[in-house]
């Protein structure tokens, strides 16, 4: 078995600054030379949260910052590039450590549920959703699950259930599908949704082919929006192929936008789109020409894609659709599928048992305080 482990705890990708974490017996990285203290105090008796600078590796190196934030554990924050997080790894390993995940090195010191909501929180894209997730991470969940073992009282695991699906989007973002005949603005929409020119505008009908997706954040919530090609039928293969991808992807949204030009007024194409989407929100673009339709205008949200008329408010519509309640501070939110399968499993069976699964160890211990 390894003296110790190594895990880069900040997700893959460039950032400024990078932490890797070390668990375990890594003296030997010392001794062995492969870093050292600027100051030349060694990092193995330093006070537990002293921070020291040090050089890691022969010249040139890396400057790195260094930490123990345990007995066994010391950080080391080093420039965030991917070449020096590698580079502290593959040293790590060299010395005979074993490089892990985060999510592992956690889970190896703190149990499975811990490590999981320090793995969401990891990939947090919003500060909003983050703050929500750093909750649950600090012990929120843990304390409501916690307290309904001690109560022997499952009368309240509905109330965590009902944010399962707002749980699981604090990670994956939501689906808003944009669909309608072609040349309607779809593109155009998705463009001003996202606030750049993602998708291709052009006024040939049926120029979107393939599912076009952009990501943004609406008051703090993240969205994928995903433009598809215009549907119309007689379409050529190429462009058939594009509408069937679009079918496709409506199927998954978790919101449709249908796009109509009230200019024209609604087809019964759109008046067929609207049935089989009941749920959608019907967009009237192109409100600055002149409307040939007061039914269509009463009917949908009119925007204008050339103008900017309309976009707030649609905006706000959005998220109101796909967030219609937002947790108060101290809410429990289930945050992996693990946990809502286990809550699931409790409710459905009203047993207690799942809950010890869910929490790990620590719950154990505190039902058996004589054990
Ligand atoms: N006047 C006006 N023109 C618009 C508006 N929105 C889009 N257009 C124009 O309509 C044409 C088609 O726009 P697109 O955004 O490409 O339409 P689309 O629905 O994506 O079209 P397909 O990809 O072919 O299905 C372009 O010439 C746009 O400039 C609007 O609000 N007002
Ligand atoms: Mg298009």
């Amino acid at each position: 078995m390894s003296a110790f482990s190594a895990a880069a705890l900040t997700p893959n990708g460039r950032g400024a600054v990078a932490t890797i974490r070390l668990q375990g017996d890594w003296s030997a990285l010392e001794t062995s030379g492969v870093f050292r203290t600027s100051r030349g105090v060694s990092a193995s008796t330093a006070p537990v949260g002293r921070v020291l600078l040090a050089h890691w590796g022969p010249p040139p190196g890396e400057d790195v910052v260094l930490c123990r934030s345990d007995k066994h554990v010391l950080d080391v924050h080093c420039h965030g590039g991917q070449a020096a997080v590698a580079r502290i790894l593959a040293d790590a390993a060299a010395a005979g450590g074993e490089v892990r995940t985060a999510k592992e090195l956690v889970k190896q010191s703190a149990g499975l549920f811990e490590a999981e909501c320090l793995d969401v929180l990891s990939r947090a894209c919003t500060l909003r959703t983050a703050e929500i997730l750093l909750e649950q991470a600090s012990g929120t969940l843990r304390d409501q699950v916690q307290r309904l073992i001690d109560g022997r009282d499952l009368s309240k695991l509905d109330e965590i259930l009902h944010w399962s699906e707002f749980g699981r989007h604090l990670t994956a973002p939501w689906r808003v599908v944009l669909t309608g005949a072609p040349n309607v603005g779809k593109s155009s929409l998705i463009n001003r949704l996202v606030g750049f020119e993602r998708s291709i505008v052009n006024p040939t009908p049926g120029t979107t082919r393939d599912v076009v997706t952009a990501e943004a954040a609406l008051d703090g919530w993240p969205i994928c929006f995903e433009d598809t090609a215009g549907l119309r039928s007689g379409a050529a293969a190429l462009e058939q192929e594009g509408i069937d991808r679009a079918r496709a992807r409506l199927e998954q949204a978790d919101l449709v936008l249908i796009v109509v030009d009230v200019s024209q007024g609604l087809s019964d194409a759109d008046r067929a789109l609207c049935a089989q989407y009941p749920e959608a929100l019907l967009v009237g673009n192109k409100c600055d020409l002149a409307p040939t339709d007061a039914a269509t205008l009463r009917m949908a949200r009119s925007v204008s894609c050339v103008t900017g008329v309309g976009l707030e408010d649609l905006t706000a519509a959005i998220v109101d659709r796909l967030v219609p309640e937002v947790p108060e501070s101290g809410t429990a939110v289930p945050v992996s599928e693990r946990q809502i399968r286990l809550l699931q499993a409790a409710f459905a069976d009203n047993d207690i048992a799942p809950l010890f699964d869910l929490l790990g160890s620590n719950a154990e211990a505190k039902q058996t305080p004589d054990a």
